[in-house]
């Protein structure tokens, strides 16, 4: 169906009330509620919907490179581009019928092959699961026929929605070591107990586990994020400064975000001619009281 300003998007729902929009403009998902009604992704009330601007919030995919970790425009272009509907899926290797998903493609334009000159396949299947858990599964292929390789950074940029970003802490990323994009990415570990959150941060922490988990004390609601394939975790949240410097985010819409994004950033991925890297990413958002942190 049409999404803001009739840009298309296809809507998941899932048979117990949970849904997840999905713009075709970024392959982004934008929206993603539980069986409530609760939204539990955040998208800026003063996103643009309209290209070339990335669309500010729910999950933009970063690809073919992360932040200006490489020549191209930040964070790629996949974000930017209007991807296409798959319209013969794979078939799920068990019973579909408590599942809701769609499967995007996006290739390559002539302009995209200018800026960075290879031949890919990347699929996105988004998937509204059981007890409305979210799954995005990224696979992309090195199409290119004269036998070259590639090189990329990648990451599920994750705005999740929070009620005061004062009360919210991460727990999983403690004593790791990060790259701090707010001291040149310099390498630093991480002192102490879980992440709180009292000023800007921009970091990288690499070779993370693959279940993080972020606590929201006020609602009382957990969010779990698992990973496969995606060996860093991106922690940001740009706090009042910055939020006021960037035109699509409001100037209090801080306290109410915070990316959290499963990515590979420190070492880029490579892929030789045939072959498909497969990244995952899950989420699901559980009542703090059900979270025992196993
Ligand atoms: O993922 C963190 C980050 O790379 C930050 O450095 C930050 O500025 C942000 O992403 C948002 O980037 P954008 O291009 O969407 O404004």
């Amino acid at each position: 169906c049409k999404g803001v300003n009739g840009l298309d998007k296809v809507v998941l729902r899932e048979v117990r009330g949970s849904t997840a929009e999905v713009y075709l403009y970024g392959g982004q998902v934008t929206s993603w509620k539980n069986d409530l009604g609760e939204e539990l992704l955040f998208t800026s009330s003063k996103a643009i919907f309209k290209p070339p601007k990335a669309i500010r919030g729910g999950i933009p995919i970063c690809f073919p490179q992360f932040s200006n970790h490489g020549n191209l425009e930040q964070h790629g272009f996949a974000r930017n581009r209007i991807w296409t509907i798959d319209p013969n899926p794979a078939p799920f290797p068990t019973a579909t019928c408590d599942k809701a998903f769609v499967d995007l493609i996006l290739s390559p334009s002539d302009e995209d092959t200018k800026a960075w000159p290879h031949s890919y396949e990347f699929r996105l299947r988004v998937t509204l699961g059981p007890g409305g858990d979210l799954m995005l599964t990224s696979r992309i292929r090195n199409t290119n026929t004269d036998g070259k390789a590639f090189s990329f950074t990648f990451a599920y940029h994750t705005y999740f929605s929070v009620s005061d970003i004062s009360e919210v802490r991460i727990e999983g990323l403690e004593t790791l070591d990060y790259l701090d994009n707010l001291q040149e990415k310099e390498r630093f570990t991480e002192q102490g107990d879980a992440i709180t959150f009292e000023s800007e941060v921009d970091k990288v922490y690499v070779g993370t586990p693959n279940k993080i988990a972020i606590l929201d004390h006020e609602k009382k609601r957990t969010f779990v994020l698992r990973k496969d394939g995606l060996p860093d975790a991106v922690v940001w949240n740009p706090w009042d400064k910055k939020a006021k410097a960037i035109v699509d985010l409001g100037d209090e819409d801080y306290k109410h975000m915070l990316c959290v994004e499963a990515a590979a950033v420190e070492k880029s991925l490579t892929l030789k001619p045939g072959e498909e890297w497969k990244g995952r990413l899950e989420l699901s958002a559980v009542p703090s009281t059900y979270y025992s942190g196993q």
